[in-house]
């Protein structure tokens, strides 16, 4: 999840080390905890068969975290073999810099706390089911695992750059929210989709939001909001199209997007390429 909030965060960064990571302490999650991790696991892996890309169910399959919350450790010893990423247990969302900097190093901050039953429908700051259910089953993907890094190592070069905006966007528009065209037709690959009732139909079937096919400049240029359902989606062709694309340094591009005014979350350019669902 990205966004900024300026509400207190929720975690407790109390006992987090310099890097910003903590321990998962396994023992603290309740039986309820449990229970409402499996009804929340349950609920999205009934949707998810229609709406999200092959790469994402595919590996799902082989992950077994509707048995409950996932053990860091766990996961780890099968995620560094398949794609050198390592889970790290953090209590929130955190600084921007710094998480590019574990980006940028293969590490995926994933928090330790879960949402409330009331959050059952929909919460504004990442929670470990958001960020294991929505981000973690990418990272085994080796092109979304090295487009992830190359991101990373972007955001560390984009705080230099004074360009951290742009990037944002760019995240949340593609990692969080991004619609992938696939022989069986659109569907999603975004972490905030996938982790959310109600916006994983509406990405695909509402005729509301605009979905307009990826260019990497119009991303950067799109405000987004963080509280409601998107009123635009970008839609790439392949994990592929958004390596090659992110590939190149982006000082000129920064340069360029600086001569361009912010673009709505709603707007829709004359040049845009739409596509129909
Ligand atoms: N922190 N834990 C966590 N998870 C995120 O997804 C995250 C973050 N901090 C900032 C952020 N995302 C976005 O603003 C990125 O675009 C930087
Ligand atoms: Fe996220």
């Amino acid at each position: 999840m990205a966004g900024q909030t300026d509400h207190k965060l929720r975690g407790d960064y109390s006992r987090a080390r310099a890097d910003y990571t903590v321990d998962q302490d396994y023992s603290l999650y309740t039986p309820a905890e449990q229970d409402l991790w499996k009804r929340l696991y349950a609920r999205q892996s009934a949707l998810v068969p229609q709406y999200a890309c092959d790469e994402f169910i595919d590996v799902l399959a082989t992950l077994n975290f509707g048995a409950g919350i996932p053990r860091f450790d766990e996961i780890n010893a099968m995620l560094f073999p398949a794609t050198r990423w390592t889970l790290v247990a953090v209590p929130g969302l955190l600084p921007d810099d710094v998480f590019f900097n574990h980006l940028a190093n293969r590490r995926f901050p994933v928090s330790v706390w879960l949402r409330t039953p009331e959050e059952f429908e929909y919460i504004v700051e990442p929670d470990i089911f958001h960020d294991f259910f929505g981000h973690v089953p990418l990272l085994f993907n080796p092109v979304f695992a090295d487009y992830l890094e190359a991101y990373g190592k972007g955001g560390v070069k984009a705080k230099g750059l004074n360009a951290l905006d742009y990037l944002a966007r760019l995240y949340w528009y593609t990692v969080e929210f991004g619609l992938i065209q696939t022989p069986k037709g659109l569907r999603t690959y975004g972490a905030g989709i996938l982790s959310s009732t109600g916006e994983l139909p509406y990405c695909i079937t509402s005729p509301k939001p605009n979905r307009i096919k990826f260019d990497l400049l119009r991303v950067m240029q799109s405000n987004y909001k963080i509280d409601t359902f998107q009123e635009t989606y970008f839609v790439i062709d392949s994990f592929k199209q958004l390596f090659d694309a992110t590939a190149p340094d982006f000082t000129p591009y920064y340069e360029e997007l600086r001569t361009r005014p912010d673009l709505a979350a709603t707007a829709a350019l004359p040049t845009d390429t739409l596509v129909t669902v």
